[in-house]
């Protein structure tokens, strides 16, 4: 009766952990990986807000014109983008508005670059400590 009661409790915890687990993953922290569209440019939707970047990892292939279109959630708080890999041939620093925003680039080398938000307001922290950042993957 015991190892019953035991067991069923186990079952219980391991649903709960389930189910906690599947409400705490992001559907934009999956991986991105961006598919060469008609105009031969590897297309990825960015939205970027308080504080985050989705999708957060981004997978395109050398080589290949890259077309980053970034929308910016509503809200008072300014928000930038950098991807600085000199390395690859990217760069990009930029303020980030309402409109969409597009980023054209060509990934030159293979690696996996960081790109995050470089607003800090005064000594609090800075919006990649708070999360908006993400690793742009760059893959043969
Ligand atoms: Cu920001």
């Amino acid at each position: 009766m015991k190892s019953v009661r035991f067991l069923s409790l186990f079952v219980l915890a391991l649903i709960v952990c389930c189910i906690a687990g599947r409400v705490g993953a992001q559907p934009g922290n999956k991986p991105f990986r961006a598919a060469v569209n008609i105009d031969g440019m590897q297309h990825v939707n960015i939205l970027a807000g308080d504080y985050f970047f989705k999708p957060s990892h981004i997978i395109v292939k050398v080589n290949v014109p890259v077309k980053f279109v970034v929308r910016v959630e509503r809200g008072i708080i300014p928000h930038g983008l950098l991807l600085r890999a000199p390395e690859a041939n990217i760069s990009i620093d930029e303020e980030l508005s309402g409109e969409s925003q597009t980023f054209t680039f060509t990934p030159s080398a293979p690696g996996k670059y960081a790109f995050y938000c470089p607003k800090k307001l005064f000594f609090l922290k800075s919006h990649r400590e708070h999360g908006m950042e993400g690793i742009l993957e760059v893959v043969e």
